[in-house]
């Protein structure tokens, strides 16, 4: 059984964006085949994002906001108890109207350092005999 506390750095790795700060829970090295991180979305951010290489589910606990779809231009509004799943690696721009606090799950599972690339992707993850490495 894996158990870690948000609080304890000594297991949990905190990446930082140009608008979020992401805490990192679970990757890819523990083996459970997705990676959960607790993420904060600056307020008054905007972030363009392009999961070519991942899907990435959404879960708002705090805070409100809204989510493009850039492909079709629908608007979601995001609160507490919403959750979106980007199935189709869809394009998107998500906007903090306050400060939001996200708990987010990629597939494949990240493996620690990852931070958007200029077209709003992570890299991919690099396959070894079925094992996900970390670049
Ligand atoms: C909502 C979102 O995708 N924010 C960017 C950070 C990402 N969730 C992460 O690495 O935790």
């Amino acid at each position: 059984m894996i158990v870690r506390d948000l609080h304890d750095p000594t297991y949990v790795r905190t990446v930082c964006g140009p608008t979020w700060t992401s805490r990192r829970l679970l990757l890819a090295h523990d083996g459970m085949g997705f990676s959960l991180h607790d993420t904060i979305i600056h307020a008054g951010s905007e972030t363009r994002m392009h999961y070519k290489h991942h899907l990435e589910s959404v879960y708002c606990i705090s805070g409100e906001g809204e989510i493009e779809e850039l492909d079709n231009g629908r608007v979601h509004q995001i609160r507490p108890g919403v959750v979106y799943a980007l199935d189709r690696h869809d394009r998107h721009v998500l906007r903090a109207h306050s400060e939001l606090r996200l708990v987010c799950t990629f597939n494949p599972p990240l493996t620690g350092h990852e931070t958007h690339g200029p077209d709003g992707a992570y890299p991919p993850a690099v396959v070894v005999a079925g094992t996900e490495v970390g670049r």
